[in-house]
């Protein structure tokens, strides 16, 4: 058993207290009467990467002896929030190293808060890659994440007056005591330059690339702990570095101090993460570090394969296999064509086959602007012969296209990889399913989306190809780690098996009705948001209420993920307060976090007109308490820890057909909230688990939104014919939020009417209203709600990511587990 298999590999209390001090004194050069928090810190991480590169090594040597087949995650993002908590966790050391700690007069709860978060993503496709590494250990599978070492991750949120304001991350300022360099992989990368075409004897045609500059990749390895600790893979991220050869020419003619600023050019590829989810910027350092990371991990997985199979490439296929993560690692697809032809002089059908039983791809939205496409001239300078290359796998790819379609030039038009327009661009889908043998969605719903309404032709040519893995969550950290007062009371009721085996949970439902257990699931919750209603009172200074219903909203902000729907209504809640100071509801507090893209005007309007509207009503005695809004700056992987416990009801409102899975969705129901949600992504799947009695769905569906469309969406129908929203949108043009600037929230309103309100927030507006009705109701009778709580955890088996790597497994991967011994 999993609790078994914990002990076991454990050390005890008086060895990790020995460890920590030694890490004091040694490593850190500091003692106990010196040590300030961070110091405890760093010495517990050290302590515990002792144990950790010892299940490192094993696991590397296992894996190298029985020549395992492996993936190879490719992502631009691993959002991996803090790690020795999880570390701790996954080892079965948490309490030893609490004990130890204590017996030093040092709370472990303190030093945990002393870790700044890995935030090397944007959101949910980052989040997603953390939590499938987790699975992949935890199952014991040969695998390895590839991604970028950036040296700032996602910006820090401050908010100044209500706006949001950019701070850059920092967060290897003072070390990351988990990552170790590896100076004896670097790999090159090449850039720029130009092909010249020779012709040998035997009449066949060799490119040459010469490259106008040559970067260095320096490998930095994170392990990955999976839980019970047998298993410890790796997570391998590239930091890009000036080779001699950058810009050889203005070295060459002694511009010593030029090549230096050169230098800094080629240091700047891994600098920063672009902050932009779900709108392609194009622009040109972003496809570098695109070309840069999946250049890098190419080549460190061939020599890997070489060390073990020489020049033989026949059995690579069977031993690699590559899942692109979005398509942003999508010129892997012609690099290994590049490598395979130019370098290894395979035939061009040798070399195609190889990589179309390597590449696997997997597609994370169908908004337009998020679809990735490169100017073709842009591609010509970057990387020509790549580009070359492309229009080789197109010219192809058209000659079976005219065999499926003969003459048929729409056609051809519409699935080439390049579109042709004013500017010719190169569409990076197209090229991943093309260079791929299997293509999946993240939920039932989008997959059937992007077969129906993305890729219709290609399902119709390749039947099969397309197909769907729904997303899953780690129940480690998302509710053993951050929640550890539920996991305790579900030990109690079910055993400690469910963390492994996550449909034990069911077990819970039985139980649903029992007045005792009720008692004790919403006695937990009520702690959990006693604790995070003082983080709030501390941070921001403001008092919520614990006995008000916790509404909370925390993802990316986006205009189709509807946070201006939840502040509509905040309004038109505050609005009828005013009206009638009787109005009958129970306390709410509204809690939102979310960071909007630098360049996204109207996201950071929302943000602001949140904050107005909070500053407001937080401070009008009239509403009586009944109403608070929190907007808590810096959302990321470690305050998500604390509001989802704390959640009573999960906020997933995008219009339908918008969000590709969600989540959040999965995090927030696990831990006992209930949704009130559209029918989108995965809450569908999520309702038919916890079943309509436990759920609160609203909205129109994809269908009906496509229908209204179709038809002629009016906003000012809505508008006119509704008076609630006609005043809440007046509202927001008057100075009441914003005394002496008015006209300050008006973008909300602008884009709403005149902006034709792309994401049909009007047309929701009254079902979601009713629905938050349903919401205040059920929760007022505490024993429907406890009920509907334990259910929704009860129900969320099929949301761990274990089950999505096993579908990945079983319908991609063909993956077989490897036993480390421990
Ligand atoms: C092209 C570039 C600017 C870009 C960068 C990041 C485009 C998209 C993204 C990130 C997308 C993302 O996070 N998508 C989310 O993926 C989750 C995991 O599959 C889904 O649950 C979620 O619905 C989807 O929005």
């Amino acid at each position: 058993t999993s609790a078994k298999k914990l002990t076991e590999v454990s050390i005890d209390k008086k060895d990790f207290k020995q460890a920590v001090i030694r890490h004091l004194h040694s490593t850190l050069g500091t003692d106990e009467n010196k040590a300030n928090n961070h110091a405890w810190w760093k010495a517990t991480c050290a302590a515990m990467q002792e144990q950790v590169l010892e299940g490192l090594r094993k696991t590397q040597k296992t894996h190298y002896l029985n020549d395992t087949r492996a993936v190879h995650y490719l992502s631009a993002e691993f959002l991996m929030g803090r790690l020795l908590s999880n570390n701790l966790q996954n080892f079965g050391l948490f309490e030893v190293a609490q004990g130890a700690l204590k017996e030093l007069g040092v709370e472990l709860s303190d030093v945990l808060e002393e870790e700044p978060d890995m935030a090397l993503g944007n959101g949910g496709l980052g989040r997603l890659a953390a939590c499938f590494i987790d699975s992949l250990a935890t199952m014991e599978l040969p695998a390895i994440g590839y991604g970028i070492h950036y040296e700032h991750g996602l910006f820090r949120q401050e908010i100044h007056g209500g706006a949001q304001i950019e701070r850059p991350d920092s967060w290897r300022d003072y070390g990351n005591p988990w990552e170790i360099c590896r100076p004896e992989s670097i790999q090159e990368v090449s850039l720029y330059g130009y092909v010249e075409t020779k012709y040998g004897d035997n009449g066949r045609i060799h490119k040459e690339w010469h490259p106008g500059a040559i970067v260095k990749g320096v490998p930095w390895d994170i392990p990955i702990v999976g839980y019970g600790g047998n298993t410890v893979n790796v997570l391998r991220l590239w930091q890009s570095q000036s080779s001699g050869y950058f810009n050889w020419d203005v070295f060459n003619a002694g511009g010593y101090v030029d090549a230096q600023r050169e230098n800094v050019l080629a240091e700047t590829i891994s600098k920063v993460l672009y902050p932009n989810d779900e709108t392609e910027a194009g622009k040109e350092l972003r496809l570098i570090q695109q070309y840069f990371f999946s250049s890098c991990s190419l080549k460190d997985i061939i020599r890997r394969y070489k060390r073990a199979h020489g020049d033989d490439w026949s059995r690579f296929a069977d031993q690699v296999v590559i899942q692109l993560n979005d398509t942003h690692p999508a010129i892997a697809i012609p690099e290994l064509m590049r490598i395979l032809v130019d370098r290894a002089e395979l035939d061009w059908d040798s070399a195609w086959n190889i990589c179309t039983n390597v590449f696997a791809y997997t597609n994370h939205t169908l908004l337009p602007e998020a679809l990735e496409k490169w100017p073709a001239r842009m591609f010509e300078k970057i990387l020509p012969r790549h580009l070359e290359i492309i229009y080789e796998i197109n010219h192809r790819f058209m000659a079976l296209v005219d065999k499926q379609w003969p003459n048929d030039n729409a056609m051809k038009a519409r699935l080439s990889i390049i579109e042709e327009g004013n500017e010719k661009m190169v569409r990076m889908g197209h090229l991943s399913v093309i260079g791929s043998f299997a293509v999946n969605g993240v939920a039932e719903i989008h997959s059937r989306l992007v077969k129906q309404n993305l890729f219709p032709e290609f399902d119709q040519l390749w039947p099969g190809k397309l197909t769907n893995v729904t997303n899953g969550i780690t129940p480690r950290r998302w509710l053993k780690a951050c929640n550890p007062e539920l996991s305790k009371l579900i030990d109690k009721k079910i055993g400690s098996d469910w963390p492994m085996d996550l449909d034990k949970l069911q077990g819970l439902a039985k139980h649903a009705d029992n007045k005792t257990f009720q008692k004790q699931f919403m006695k937990v919750k009520q702690a959990n948001k006693q604790a995070l209603a003082d983080e709030i009172k501390q941070s921001m200074g403001i008092d919520v209420d614990v006995n008000a219903i916790f509404d909370v909203q925390i993802k990316r902000l986006h205009e189709y993920k509807r946070q201006h729907l939840n502040l509509l209504h905040i309004m038109a809640l505050y609005r009828r307060l005013l009206e009638d100071p009787d109005y009958d509801m129970h306390p709410r507090v509204f809690i939102f976090g979310a960071k909007a893209a630098p360049g996204y005007k109207l996201a950071k309007d929302i943000i602001f007109a949140i904050n107005k509207v909070a500053d407001k009503v937080n401070n009008d005695p009239r509403v009586n308490n009944k109403l608070k809004v929190v907007f808590m700056p810096n959302y990321r992987v470690s305050l998500a820890e604390k509001m989802i416990p704390a959640t009573d009801v999960s906020e997933q409102i995008s219009t339908a057909g918008k969000e590709a899975s969600g989540t959040g969705n999965m995090k927030l129901a696990l831990n006992g909230a209930v949704t009130i949600g559209t029918l989108d992504g995965a809450n569908i799947e999520i309702a038919e688990e916890v079943g309509d009695d436990n759920i609160v769905i609203f909205g129109m569906t994809v269908e009906e939104v496509e229908a209204l469309k179709a038809s002629g969406y009016n906003p000012y129908d809505y508008y006119y014919n509704d008076a609630e929203i006609k005043a809440v949108l007046d509202w927001l043009e008057t100075d009441y939020f914003t005394p002496g600037q008015p006209g300050a929230l008006v973008s909300i309103k602008q884009s709403l009417l005149e902006g034709g309100d792309p994401y049909m927030v009007l047309a929701d507006y009254q079902a979601y209203s009713e629905a938050h009705k349903v919401i205040d109701a059920a929760y007022r009778d505490k024993e429907r709600w406890a009920r509907m709580a334990i259910i929704n955890t009860a129900k969320m088996g099929k949301f761990t990511s274990d089950r999505s790597i096993r579908d990945y497994v079983e319908k991609i991967w063909k993956l077989e587990s490897c036993k480390v011994e421990s």
